[in-house]
């Protein structure tokens, strides 16, 4: 039974990881940070198949007592302070966590077993002020936000622990995936969840920030696939992933909204208060590479993503005032 460690199982795309490795047949390691109340909330229907450690990116022994006491033989780093308006709020925790953490979990599996195999959440932000169109392995990064900025500096250090120490490490550049598990506060599910909270009459407004952005939006289930394939891949390699599909954040509003019979224009309200001090404003994924090698596909597009994302948020709403 080959066993996995993930930091972040707490988060989004932990949780499916957790259940992809569970069904492959894996021993499933998860590490949490301690906090004062529980945050199992996307993992507790699998806490019976899975171990759970306490560790904390920031703090060093805790990576290394984890890497010594369970000799994974993968390692998946999807932890980090993940979103980006935060980033500019915390730079410098955003800095220790996203950026420095990865050096320190790095470090654990050199000093403990450099045969375990690694795999860094990175991101399709570290493009940021895109210099080609669209993005593809070898396009050059130009971070717009302290979490991009910070991302670059995981997605090198993972590089160069691979050409320094010859490690199994690996960088995933992955463009956004969503879920009905997305955190509240990201676009899609701020969009899903005020889309249900509209149509159960429990409020009339939505308050939004740029609508022009555009994205490549994919889902997050499918994503996690690509995770493990690239550890799987007999050459250590970064992959970009996406679906090389792009719309805006108003298509998505239209998209939601019609989806209740609902028109955005009536209740979507562009607040200054969500606009970013610097935007990212295109990104489209070039995974021709990823297709290729891995003979990865996602299987979910968009319209059935966000129609899945409103109809979840209705039904647990739903519930909730039952
Ligand atoms: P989430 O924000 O949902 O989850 C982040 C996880 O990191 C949580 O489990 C959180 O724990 C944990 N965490 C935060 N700080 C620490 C710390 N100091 N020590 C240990 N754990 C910590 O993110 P996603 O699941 O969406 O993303 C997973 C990874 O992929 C992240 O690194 C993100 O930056 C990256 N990424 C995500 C994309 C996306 O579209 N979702 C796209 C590209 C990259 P807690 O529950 O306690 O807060
Ligand atoms: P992003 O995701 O910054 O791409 O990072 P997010 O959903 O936060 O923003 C996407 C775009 O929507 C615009 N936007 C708003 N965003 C939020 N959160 N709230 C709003 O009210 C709003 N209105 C408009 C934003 O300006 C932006 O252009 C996500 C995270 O998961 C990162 O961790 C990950 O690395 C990247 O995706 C790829």
């Amino acid at each position: 039974m080959p066993t996995a460690i993930i930091t972040g199982i707490t988060g989004q795309d932990g949780s499916y990881l957790a259940e992809f490795l569970i069904a492959k047949g894996y021993h499933v390691i998860g590490m949490v940070r301690r906090s004062s109340t529980i945050t199992f909330q996307r993992i507790k229907h699998i806490q019976d198949d899975i171990t759970i450690i306490q560790g904390d990116l920031h703090d060093q022994s805790s990576l290394v007592d984890l890497v010594e006491r369970y000799q994974p033989d993968e390692v998946y780093n999807l932890a980090a302070q993940s979103f980006v308006p935060t980033s500019w709020n915390q730079p410098v925790l955003t800095g220790e966590v996203t950026a420095l953490g990865v050096t320190r979990l790095l470090e654990a599996v050199r000093l403990v077993n450099p045969e375990t195999k690694f795999y860094q959440a990175s991101s399709s932000e570290m493009f940021g002020k895109v210099r080609e169109v669209p993005q593809n392995e070898n396009t050059p990064f130009y971070p717009r936000s302290p979490y991009g900025v910070a991302k670059v500096y995981a997605h090198w250090i993972t590089v160069n622990y691979r050409e320094s120490y010859d490690l199994f490490a690996v960088s995933g550049i992955l463009f956004n995936h969503e879920s009905p598990r997305r955190g509240l506060e990201f676009v899609t599910r701020k969009i899903s969840y005020g889309v249900a909270r509209i149509k159960l009459g429990l409020t009339n407004e939505l308050r939004l920030g740029n609508l022009e952005s555009r994205r490549d939006w994919g889902y997050a289930g499918d994503y996690v696939e690509g995770m493990w394939l690239m550890l799987q891949h007999s050459i250590p390699k970064d992959f970009v992933i996406g679906t090389g599909v792009t719309h805006s954040v108003r298509d998505l509003c239209e998209l939601a909204f019609n989806h209740v019979d609902l028109d955005y224009q009536d209740y979507v309200v562009q607040d200054p208060r969500f606009y970013r001090p610097a935007e990212v404003d295109l990104l489209i994924a070039d995974p021709s590479k990823a297709f290729q090698e891995l003979k990865w596909q996602p299987r979910i597009g968009f319209e059935d993503l966000i129609q899945m994302m409103v109809d979840a948020d209705l039904k647990r709403l739903a519930l909730e005032i039952d």
